[in-house]
């Protein structure tokens, strides 16, 4: 049996963000791998001053992995891709390709598409910078319309991040990306992800009961 890990997320959230709060790259990481792991929880009211001494930004999620202590997603995910391959491939070249697309999928996409989202929600639009993203997305689908996968002929850590990102309904709303909506599609209905996400959502039904008794 793997070690098992430690994955800290906020203890409640308000509706929108059920579903997406960023544990679940981690959680599904671990369910992809079969890396046992415990959600333990920073409480959402004072989340800003709680838990600066494991997050400097004041946010979830963090991995604790015996003496690994990291924040960051993504940091998060390639840290659990290494203990497993069902994650990332051994060879050098493989491995390395899954670095790189992690990392264009949190630099190059979500980079770009998360000034957009909360552009959105301000009412105030920049068209310059719906223009970066509309410009970003279509580069993305021309990469996605010639691929089922983003690295080699399988799934990987590369997909969960850039499955991750693109699957915001705001984005698929936004233009006629086909090869993208079926990548999202085909990544989010793994039984990993689906897992991932439900356990979350049942995290804060949960709390919701409690948050109401109080
Ligand atoms: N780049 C960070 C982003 C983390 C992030 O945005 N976390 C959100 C939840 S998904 C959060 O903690 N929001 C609470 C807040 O910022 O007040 C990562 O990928 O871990």
């Amino acid at each position: 049996m793997a070690d098992p890990v430690t994955i800290w997320t906020l203890d409640w959230v308000p509706d929108m963000p059920r579903g997406y709060v960023r544990d679940l790259r981690l959680r599904w990481a671990c369910e992809e791998a079969g890396i046992p792991y415990a959600i333990r929880t920073v409480a959402f009211d004072d989340r800003h001053t709680n838990h600066l001494d494991r997050q400097p930004f004041g946010q979830v999620p963090m991995l604790e992995d015996g003496e690994v202590k990291l924040f960051e997603s993504g940091a998060g995910v390639l840290h659990l891709a290494r203990r497993s391959e069902a994650l990332m491939p051994r060879d050098p070249a493989g491995e390395a390709e899954v670095i790189q697309w992690v990392i264009a999928g949190l630099n190059s996409i979500e980079m770009v598409t998360m000034p957009w989202i909360v552009m959105g929600w301000s009412g105030n639009e920049v068209p310059a910078i719906t223009e970066w993203m509309d410009t970003r997305l279509g580069q993305l689908e021309n990469v996605l319309a010639g691929r089922e996968w983003l690295v080699g002929d399988r799934f990987t850590a590369a997909d969960l991040i850039m499955a991750d990102v693109l699957r915001l309904g705001e984005l698929r709303q936004r233009g006629e990306r086909p090869a993208s909506e079926a990548y999202v599609e085909r990544v989010t209905a793994r039984p990993a992800f689906l897992k991932a996400h439900a356990d979350q959502l049942a995290l804060y039904a949960a709390a919701d009961e409690t948050r109401e008794e109080n």
